[in-house]
């Protein structure tokens, strides 16, 4: 493996004219400094990875970053690494990856995570599963004291068939929290399809999730879920920016 030093970040903009997309890119060029010419690259999903994988294409056209190879964790991000000329591949011809940079919907204080509101979760969790370490890039709005914490979905990707009997066994699981259970649309009203040919039944909760690793066995015991959005245990390392700057959290 080549080791080449990257070029650090452009100066902040002072802190009072930071959009969340400012924080967003700041938190991805801050994890693009953990990659190096030869690496294996887990390439993630959502607004904030996005602009890891465009800040990747960025270093490879310009030179600073030569061989790196892009395992993508949904066909957006595919696509979107493809466009810029990233060299990529599968899992099956990768199954180890040395670094994998993705976004999360939450982030408690011990770095677990609640991931898949993009819908990308099962390939996310794959990869980032077949990852030596494993950056998560996110704006301080992710963060929460419990999974589950912020009132917004917690996805459950389900197969198609009978997926209302896992709704109902989901919901009837999480009672204590107050959990809502929905099948999650798309923009025409239909129920959203991933790129694995599945659908998604969103949780809400009204309060944090008590045991989040029991909780996680017990969907995963659902016969016809195919995979959780509770990501416990898996983060190595946690960027967060703020307005105040740039946290970087490591296991
Ligand atoms: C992926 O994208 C998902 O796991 C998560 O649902 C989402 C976060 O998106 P964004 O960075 O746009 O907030 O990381």
């Amino acid at each position: 493996t080549t080791i080449r030093s990257l070029s650090s970040p452009s100066p902040s903009p002072p802190a009072t004219t930071l959009s969340q997309d400012d924080l967003k890119k700041l938190a991805a060029l801050k994890a693009v400094e953990y990659v190096r010419s030869g690496m294996v690259l887990g390439l993630g999903t959502g607004s904030t990875a996005a602009f890891v994988v465009a800040e990747l294409g960025a270093l490879l056209s310009s030179g600073k970053l030569e061989k790196i190879v892009g395992v993508p964790t949904s066909k957006r991000t595919f696509e979107q690494a493809q466009s810029l000329g990233i060299p990529l591949s599968t899992l099956d011809d990768h199954p180890y990856i040395d670094l994998a940079i993705d976004g999360a919907d939450e982030v408690d204080p011990f770095l677990n995570l609640v991931k898949g509101r993009g819908g990308a979760l099962l390939r996310e969790k794959m990869v980032e599963a077949a990852s030596d370490k494993f950056v998560v890039v996110a704006d301080e709005t992710k963060l929460v004291t419990g999974l589950g914490g912020s009132g917004l979905a917690m996805p459950v990707e389900v197969v198609q068939f009978c997926w209302k009997y896992n709704l109902v066994r989901l919901q009837d699981l999480f009672k204590e929290e107050g959990c809502d259970a929905k099948l999650r649309l798309d923009e025409g009203g239909k129920p959203y399809v991933t790129d694995n040919s599945n659908y998604i039944v969103d949780l809400y909760f009204k309060t944090p999730i008590k045991d989040a690793a029991a909780a996680g066995k017990e969907i995963s015991a659902f016969e016809g879920v195919v995979e959780h959005g509770l990501f416990l245990d898996m983060a190595t390392s946690v960027i967060i920016a703020g307005k105040n700057g740039v946290d970087v959290k490591d296991k």
